[in-house]
């Protein structure tokens, strides 16, 4: 026996959205059991396998620790210094010889998990001054946020279920029992689910897969993929025709009801059923049962977004919500008050510039900026179309895009064309093997912690900071120093620079700018702290529960949440209508102009006759896997193969395919084989193979993930398809046609 003890340490865990507390038992410097923390207060001990994982992500031989830089073709591991001097070499000449254009950024999701990424990402997108930003959002929810950025004034203001008070809820092509839930933080979704029957309440869920979530409600309905707008459009004409609108204290604080009330008028159930494969008769008790239940919430998530009409569908849960009287109210759809960094917190309450989109339009296709970005969809063009602003670099920041966009193998072949790529990223993988130059982030277990965004969408108000489990290796700079080389690089200020110092004037240049004569004071009284703790500790002290710098000595600063290690609870969400707008009218904008404008769309294709594709292709997500990057774990990576593509037992018939055998998928040209399985779970012409998987491309550095490569359903994608308005790639019900394999 050794003679040490174990120690207890505590982490939020950085893999997914419920943002779960993690207790790690260390000994003798390693991990050596990972559990839930019981005690905190916003998790209370739930986690899931992808927690317990964080060990293996901590200790994968593969996980990579030194920068890589590519010569003649192979990558050699190098010092840091060396790295930067790589980076200062090349990237400068293709900015000055060709404009800040010919540089591209893109940032995946672990970034929204990695403090360091999101607060020093958007300096490292300043600096390089570059339009070609492009990142997850578009491949995800950037339809709920600008819908939300519409009717609310900001981006981020996205309400969300208070589940612990509900009677009813429906969920809308989300899986948060295996997904954990997204723009909805909240952990152990199933027992809250559970607690939610048992006092009565009911969940209906709406999703051309019985889900993992399904088999907890109440009720599924099957809906077929893309469809839900027609759905969504046929229940709010319901509440309007059957007069079960009732605003209650929001009226004063809405505009354009009668416009709304005309744009949904021709869509009575009878007009949609058909389009959403949903009855007419079970769209209206569906309303109506709405409308009915005391206190009920609308959920909608990611199948609700990447589809040709995200934003109309976005749009719609909330107009719903709104009608029913369940907005903005206990049970209803509710905006958390975040104790830092949420801009509906920030400046005038109750009334705003809003949002603004179309500043900037793509080179190629002449998409629109929305949010500040473009769309993934079209780097690969941006890449490979010569003239003016062609993007010559690229900078990725915690994103695969190879395999989590559309038709990766275009994007791939275009990232070998680029003049000078470095990626921030911990892995050697399908995208950063095009990289000249790869900067290692630290393990999580290495960096303190706090979420910036989660609290924003949480199901319970709250503050909780983790500090660092282990010291950083000698000489590993954190990924706030990464990035801020690169900004000093682009900025032309050189690799050498004192990373220290220039934090200091970025950070005094940024407060002097927004806390004006106050400004040396809140420097003063935040003169101890560097880097992204520093940022906290200002968001925290000037946020709604803050200090406030001393002026209100009971108020929150970084030092008193990171006192509790199980975090503070700030109680259940409450009412935060007027004061969370920022619309310049100061109301809640049901019927904002362009979301009318785009119902032209809707019309056009209802016009139409009805598609009749053999089959169509869905997505969907399993507990023990995470986008395109977990699989390299041992513990997510064993047991049964999860790449498969589910099909309803008739298809399967009537195909020729059987459980177990392989099949060769086609779409837009292209195909992929699959391992089949069948479920009558699925919705009848509709099969459903997960993403993230394709791990067999040559070159990459993922043992395990390569035993067990899976298909890639993003091959089978359009990445010009989009929903115009957001950006958002389409990635669920696109026809394919399935032929089952001779076996091997
Ligand atoms: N067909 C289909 N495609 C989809 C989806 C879908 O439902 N269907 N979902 C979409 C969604 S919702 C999303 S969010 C995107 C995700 O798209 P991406 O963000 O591009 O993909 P991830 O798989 O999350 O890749 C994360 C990358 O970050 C790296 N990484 C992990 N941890 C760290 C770290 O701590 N630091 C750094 N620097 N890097 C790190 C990994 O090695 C990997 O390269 O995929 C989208 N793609
Ligand atoms: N275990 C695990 N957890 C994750 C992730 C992961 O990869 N694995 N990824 C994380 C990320 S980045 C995100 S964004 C979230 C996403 O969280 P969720 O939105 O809950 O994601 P999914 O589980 O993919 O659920 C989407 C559901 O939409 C259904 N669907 C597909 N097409 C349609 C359609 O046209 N209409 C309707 N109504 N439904 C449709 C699918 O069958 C699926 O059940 O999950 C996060 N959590
Ligand atoms: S649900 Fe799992 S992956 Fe998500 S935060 Fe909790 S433990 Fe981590
Ligand atoms: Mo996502």
């Amino acid at each position: 026996m050794s003679g040490t003890t174990a120690t207890i340490a505590h982490r939020i865990c950085p893999f997914c959205e419920a943002c779960c507390g993690l207790e790690l038992t260390i000994a003798d410097g390693r991990v050596t059991a990972v559990r839930g923390h019981d005690a905190d207060v916003f998790s209370a001990g739930y986690i899931c396998p992808k927690g317990v994982a964080i060990k293996e992500l901590h200790e994968d031989p593969d996980r990579l620790r030194q920068p890589l830089v590519k010569r003649d073709g192979r990558f050699v591991a190098v010092g840091w210094d060396e790295a930067f001097a790589d980076i200062e070499r090349r990237l400068p000449p293709i900015l000055a010889a060709h404009g800040r254009d010919a540089a591209a950024m893109t940032i995946g999701n672990p970034a929204a998990h990695k403090l360091s990424l999101l607060l020093y990402g958007a300096r490292l997108a300043k600096a390089l001054g570059t339009r070609n930003i492009f990142s997850a959002s578009t491949l995800d929810q950037m339809p709920k946020q600008l819908s939300c950025g519409l009717m609310y004034g900001g981006w981020l203001s996205i309400p969300v279920p208070d589940i612990e008070r509900s009677d009813l809820l429906i969920v809308l092509g989300a899986n948060p029992v295996a997904s954990n839930g997204s723009l909805w933080t909240v952990p152990d979704f199933r027992g809250k689910a559970k607690a939610l029957k048992a006092r009565g309440g009911r969940m209906v869920v709406i999703d051309p897969r019985r889900t993992e979530t399904a088999e907890l409600a109440d009720r599924h309905l099957f809906i077929r993929p893309g469809g839900d707008v027609f759905l969504l459009l046929g229940m709010a004409q319901v509440l309007f025709a059957e007069k079960l609108v009732r605003l209650d204290k929001l009226t004063e604080h809405v505009a354009g009801m009668a416009e709304l009330e005309a744009a949904v008028a021709p869509y009575a159930p009878e007009a949609v059923a058909a389009r959403c494969g949903i009855e007419a008769a079970a769209i209206r008790e569906l309303a109506r049962e709405f409308a009915a239940a005391p206190r009920a919430a609308f959920y909608a998530r990611i199948g609700s977004c990447t589809q040709a009409y995200g934003t109309l569908a976005s749009w719609l849960v909330d107009v719903i919500a709104i009608l029913a009287g369940h907005f903005d109210t206990e049970g209803g759809l509710m905006f958390p008050r975040s104790a830092a960094f949420a801009a509906n917190t920030l400046g005038k309450p109750g009334v705003g510039r809003g949002i603004v989109t179309g500043r900037h339009k793509s080179r190629v296709s002449g998409a629109s900026e929305v949010y500040g970005e473009l769309p993934m969809g079209c780097l690969a063009e941006e890449i490979e179309t010569p003239g003016t602003g062609q993007v010559r670099a690229l900078i990725s920041v915690g994103s695969n895009p190879v395999l989590s966009a559309p038709n990766g193998a275009r994007l791939a072949a275009a990232l070998e064309g680029l003049d000078f790529m470095v990626s921030v990223d911990i892995y050697l993988n399908e995208t950063t093997r095009h990289a000249d130059v790869i900067l290692p982030g630290r393990s999580p277990l290495e960096d303190g912690h706090y979420d910036v965004a989660f609290p924003q969408f949480s199901f319970r108000n709250h503050a909780r900071y983790s500090p660092p489990v282990f010291a950083a290796p000698a000489g590993q700079p954190a990924e706030w120093e990464i990035l801020l080389r690169l900004v000093a690089i682009a900025s032309g200020r050189g690799a050498g620079i004192d990373v220290q110092a220039m934090d200091d004037e970025l950070f005094a240049a940024d407060v002097q700018r927004q806390a004006g004569p106050a400004a040396d004071a809140v420097l003063a009284a935040l003169a101890g702290r560097r880097g992204p703790e520093r940022l906290i500790d200002y968001a925290l002290r000037g946020g709604p529960y803050g200090d406030k710098f001393g002026a209100k000595a009971d108020g929150l600063s970084l030092a008193k949440v990171a006192a509790m290690p199980s975090g503070i609870d700030l109680g259940a969400l409450t009412p935060r209508i007027p004061e969370v707008l920022r619309t310049p009218s100061g109301r809640i904008e049901l019927a904002p102009a362009v979301l009318l404008a785009d119902l032209d769309r809707v019309r056009a294709e209802l016009a139409q006759p009805e598609p009749a594709a053999d089959m169509v292709i869905i997505g969907r997500r399993q507990v023990r896997s995470n986008n395109s990057w977990m699989h390299n774990l041992p513990l997510l990576a064993k047991g049964p193969f999860r790449c498969t593509a589910l099909v309803h037992p008739s298809d399967a018939a009537r195909l020729g395919l059987a459980a177990g055998s392989r099949a060769r998928i086609s779409a837009n040209a292209r195909s992929i084989e699959a391992q089949i399985e069948i479920s009558d779970e699925m919705m009848p012409g509709v099969v459903s193979l997960p993403h993230g998987w394709g791990h067999d491309l040559p070159d990459t550095q993922l043992h395990v993930a390569a035993e067990r490569p899976g298909a890639n359903l993003n091959a089978l994608f359009d990445e010009n398809r989009r929903d115009p308005l957001s950006g958002n790639a389409v990635l669920s019900g696109i026809p394919v046609r399935m032929e089952a394999l001779a076996e091997r």
